[in-house]
């Protein structure tokens, strides 16, 4: 039998090139067979959905081909691999970056062309894969995109839920958030394989027996089993064979009913059962940065994580090497605290499946994790209750897997790590309270970020500042416990293929032409893109620079007027803020500006308006739906625009538009149309940002505070090429507490940021006294300090405008930025982890 398989996979190896599809007439075979077989139609009678159908599922043979080889490799070479665990991936349309990745996108165009559709039309048919809220999610794909790149064995794992991100309408009569779920599964999905053959069961409750023999082993049994069935996204490398895998896991019921009840007449039991497991992946939380104190998405992450070390363990058996080497074959990374069950889960089937003993089982696990951090707001820490469930069972077997979240007894983890801090810091009670897994309080809880930090080797956040604060505000006593050499920075990167080359065909073929080397080679080593700055100052080459602009910005007018049936001027300067909705993020900000120029415009005589820059607002994103003040934020947004987009004073000089239903596939659109993107968080809230970086390389200008990754941003592209405004990070902390016990009318403070808040509040955009909540966040307390920032705010802005008059300037200032952002490809923030982290390897793939 072995002989046979060897030779299958031989004969498969020689006629591996037969079947990628490169050429136009094989591809146009293998499209029409797909529409013929797969889809039983017929090729005459094909709408574009039918199209993108043949052409994806044509495209997934390609990448299947290419997984398998890739995975046969991997398997024989047995490599380190490092796993990047993440309950969000925002992944985005699959085809156009399959077709550029495959170097296969003109071959397709060509082919469909000749089949009567165009490719651009065909692409915009494929759903957004939607599985994340922001930019957590979003850096989950983007790096994957570049472990597959860079060849290494880098393998993510998620949930695969029913309903992505939910849709965002905005009402017609007032402007508010409504939620409609997302079934992007609806239609079949080409870039996943069903692996049904790859289930693990997970078990949920039941409880648990110790072992008399003073190991500390345990036995879990009863409660309620679950499936995990694996399903696999390919993620091909760009350039290379090398295609990785996404596997996200489905929960499905062990029993599709409980027979038991059914025979027992009880069918809405047994159906219910049913449910409960089917439930586990239905839906993303759409919650950013807040954590529900749900038990489903505790649930989530049990399940998920479970099936994930389950998964990986079985690899790693196959391999035949001793248990203790665990950690020297296998990485894994934790995107945030979500993933933190699996330390406790990892620990949990060494101790009492493979009856390794405790010192060697700790060790291994903090040999294995690594912990990212991405927010330094207090509301995102997690803390989980997890003895209060069902009938006082703990949810998960917590006291058995690890005694140190459990109630302390015998030689637990938990006891141990008290040892260990109180010796070192003897008497100091208040300390080993902070320092303590658990949370006092009835129910106890646990913080699942100080299990992070003690379960794993290297903790980091993801901008240089993010990362100071992180240890000195987050974690300084773990800092003083362990020594800074466990606390380091990764700055967050962008994936250079999605974000510029498939986003903006125009620029990067002016790139490629100045550089005069293949885009294949800058794309993979973007600080290549410094041989832009010696042509800042060609004439010929900033004429090219512009035209692609102003072509970006027409096609994001035609976009809107399709969507929302208005006219936009794209002779005027556009203006972007798209992120998830949040006070620390400031869209208020940016709406209070916009209302300063409104009400300035319109005091001026029509001669004084002829001289001032014109300008779009282009505003994108989602609120959470039970985040009231956020929600309040777009309401405002949407009737300050229908005010005045059709003030006839006003409208040639400044237009405002909120577009519905934020997603990646509209961040193509919008960020190579921007000329000026803002980023206006409250200095030391927004851990990095990575959309800042996105502009910047398609060469748009940054407004922002001093904050995340802004600052490295100014760093690498020079202060002068950005806009900075506003208060510095140490001061942030003293102006919150002047504003609570020494408060000051916002008149004394900023006149102009009054005058705005009295003419919200007076009714002029409708509704009045509807914005009254959101209007007294900044009026009492300010814990963001909009009255504290707006004067400065409104003069970056003036500044830009001043920038903008001289042209030329203006776009030597472009070609600079772009040129500088090497630093921020997702490859370099990938390099940093698997060298300085992972210690994993690229692996070549051969045919
Ligand atoms: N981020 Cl904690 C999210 O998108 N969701 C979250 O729940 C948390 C963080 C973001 C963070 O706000 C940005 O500053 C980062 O650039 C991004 O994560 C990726 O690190």
């Amino acid at each position: 039998q072995h002989c046979r398989l060897g030779a299958m996979s031989s004969i498969g190896n020689s006629r591996l090139t037969d079947v990628i599809n490169v050429d136009v007439p094989s591809i146009t075979k293998s499209v029409v067979g797909h529409v013929q077989t797969s889809l039983a139609r017929a090729p005459y009678n094909l709408d574009d959905l039918g199209a993108y159908q043949a052409a994806a599922l044509s495209v997934r043979d390609n990448l299947i081909v290419n997984w398998n080889s890739t995975q046969l490799n991997y398997s024989r070479k047995a490599p380190k691999r490092a796993y990047y665990l993440s309950l969000e991936f925002l992944m985005g349309r699959t085809l156009s970056n399959a077709l550029l990745n495959l170097n296969v996108f003109d071959g397709y165009s060509e082919s469909l062309n000749q089949l009567g559709f165009s490719l651009e039309d065909v692409i915009v048919q494929e759903r957004d894969a939607a599985l994340g809220n922001g930019g957590l999610g979003r850096l989950a794909a983007c790096y994957l995109d570049s472990s597959a790149t860079q060849e290494l064995p880098v393998w993510g794992y998620g949930l695969r839920y029913k309903y992505g991100i939910f849709q965002q309408l905005i009402k017609a009569d007032d402007g508010t958030q409504l939620e409609a779920p997302d079934p992007w599964l609806e239609h079949q999905n080409p870039w996943e394989l069903p692996r049904l053959d790859v289930v693990y069961e997970v078990r949920f409750y039941g409880s648990s027996q110790r072992w008399s023999d003073g190991s500390g082993r345990a036995v879990w049994s009863g409660g309620q089993e679950v499936l995990a069935v694996a399903y696999d996204v390919m993620i091909p490398g760009y350039g290379t064979k090398n295609t990785n895998n996404l596997r996200l896991w489905e929960s499905k019921p062990k029993r599709g009913f409980d027979l038991q009840s059914f025979n027992a007449g009880d069918y809405e039991r047994a159906v219910e059962t049913s449910n409960t497991a089917a439930a586990i992946t239905s839906v993303l939380y759409p919650n950013d940065h807040n954590p529900p104190g749900k038990e489903l998405r505790l649930k989530q992450q049990y399940f998920w994580t479970a099936a994930s070390l389950a998964d990986m363990m079985r690899r790693f058996k196959h391999m035949e090497k001793p248990i203790g080497e665990f950690a020297e074959y296998n990485a894994i990374q934790l995107n945030d605290t979500h993933p933190t069950l699996a330390i406790v889960e990892l620990l949990r089937i060494l101790l009492d499946e493979d009856e390794v003993p405790w010192d060697q089982a700790w060790t291994i696990v903090t040999n294995t994790f690594f912990f990212t951090n991405h927010t330094v707001l207090p509301e995102a820490l997690e803390v989980k209750v997890f003895l209060e469930f069902e009938n006082g069972n703990g949810l998960i077997d917590l006291d058995a897997s690890l005694e140190m979240v459990g109630p302390p007894h015998g030689a637990s983890t938990s006891e141990a790590y008290a040892t260990a801090v109180e010796k070192k810091f003897p008497g100091d009670r208040e300390r080993l309270a902070r320092m303590s897994l658990i949370e006092e309080g009835f129910p106890q809880q646990v913080r699942m970020a100080n299990l992070a930090v003690i379960g794993s080797r290297k903790v980091n956040g993801v901008a240089e500042l993010h990362s100071q604060l992180v240890q000195s505000i987050l974690f300084p006593d773990f800092v003083e416990f362990y020594g800074k050499s466990k606390f380091s920075n990764v700055t967050n990167g962008i994936t250079p293929r999605r974000w510029l080359d498939q986003c903006n065909p125009g620029l990067s073929q002016l790139i490629t032409d100045t550089l005069e080397l293949p885009r294949a080679v800058w794309l993979k080593d973007l600080f290549k893109l410094e041989g832009l700055l010696a042509h800042a100052d060609d004439e010929r080459f900033q004429r090219r620079w512009a035209a692609v602009k102003r072509q970006n910005k027409e096609r994001l007018a035609h976009f809107v007027e399709k969507m929302m049936g208005v006219k936009v001027d794209a002779d005027a300067m556009f203006d972007v803020q798209i992120k998830r909705l949040h006070e620390y993020k400031r869209q208020t900000l940016n709406i209070l500006g916009v209302i300063h120029r409104y009400l300035l415009l319109k005091s001026m005589t029509p001669e004084e308006r002829k001289k001032v820059n014109k300008k779009v607002v282009f505003f994108g994103g989602k609120a959470a739906p039970g985040y009231y003040v956020a929600k309040l934020t777009i309401r405002l947004i949407v009737n300050v625009s229908r005010v005045i987009n059709k003030d006839p004073d006003t409208m040639a000089y400044l237009s405002l538009f909120f577009l519905p239903d934020y997603s990646v596939s509209l961040a193509e659109v919008l960020i190579p149309a921007s000329d000026i993107s803002q980023h206006i968080s409250t200095a030391g809230t927004e851990a990095s940002g990575t959309s800042n970086m996105k502009f910047c390389l398609n060469g748009g200008l940054l407004v922002g505070t001093v904050d995340g990754a802004n600052i490295e941003i100014a760093e690498e592209v020079g202060e002068d090429n950005v806009f900075f405004f506003g208060h510095l990070t140490p001061d942030v902390d003293d102006l919150r507490y002047q504003h609570t016990y020494h408060p000051v009318p916002v008149e004394k403070k900023s006149p102009a940021l009054a005058h705005v808040l009295n003419t919200v509040s007076s009714g002029l955009f409708g509704d009045e006294g509807v914005y009254e909540p959101l209007l007294n966040t900044i009026r009492q307390g300010d814990y963001y300090i909009i009255t504290e920032d707006f004067d400065s705010y409104i003069r970056a802005l003036e500044m830009v405008d001043e920038a903008y008059a001289d042209r030329t300037e203006w776009i030597k200032k472009s070609i600079r930025t772009t040129a500088k952002m090497g630093k921020f490809s997702s490859d370099r923030a990938i390099q940093d982890y698997a060298q300085e982290y992972w210690n994993v390897e690229s692996v070549k793939i051969q045919d």
